[in-house]
């Protein structure tokens, strides 16, 4: 039998039919043969968060098991960005986009190579990651940091909505 790790990814979006687009993706993530999706999160409205001159984004989170490993589960996420429209700006951080799917959680692992950062490094401190993460995962940890239930009670949470 394939060993298979639970993996949690968050899903963000703030252009276009952002609600949508999100629950397409994760249709589309329990399509792919690898990936069983266990549970989705509600979809909240959020404040954006690092660059605030651009609209609300629209977050969620799934929980799933895969067979993948760590970089072949990025390589997918980063392809159904594109599949969705996402175009990537050089040098653009934290921008507007039709589309984002980051890789939270996978399993207990710590990885810090190019372009794959796990647990992803701003988890911790973003009110609108940990909040749907909590929903499917309500005893989540975070490899390094601790409980996520902790990360989040020094947060503002009065802005993070469920639709
Ligand atoms: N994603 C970002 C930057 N800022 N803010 C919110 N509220 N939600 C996001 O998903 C988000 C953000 C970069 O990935
Ligand atoms: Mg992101
Ligand atoms: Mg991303």
């Amino acid at each position: 039998m394939k060993t298979s790790v639970q993996a949690c990814i968050g899903l963000g979006a703030n252009l276009g039919d952002a609600e949508g687009t999100l629950r397409r993706a994760v249709i589309a993530l329990g399509q792919c043969k690898e990936v069983t999706v266990r549970r989705m999160s509600r979809c909240y409205r959020t404040p954006a968060w690092g660059r605030e001159d651009q609209p609300d984004f629209i977050n969620a989170a799934v929980l799933l098991e895969t067979s993948l490993s760590p970089r072949a589960l990025l390589d997918l996420l980063l392809a159904m960005e594109a599949g969705f429209g996402r175009h990537r700006i050089d040098g653009e951080r934290w921008g507007p986009r039709t589309l984002d799917l980051d890789l939270l959680l996978y399993g207990d692992a710590m990885i810090d190579e190019p372009g794959l950062r796990v647990p992803h490094p701003h988890l911790h401190e973003r009110a609108f990651a940990l909040v749907p993460l909590l929903e499917v995962m309500p005893d989540a940890r975070i490899p390094g940091y601790g409980d996520a239930r902790d990360a989040v009670s020094v947060l503002e949470m009065s802005n993070i909505h469920p639709l």
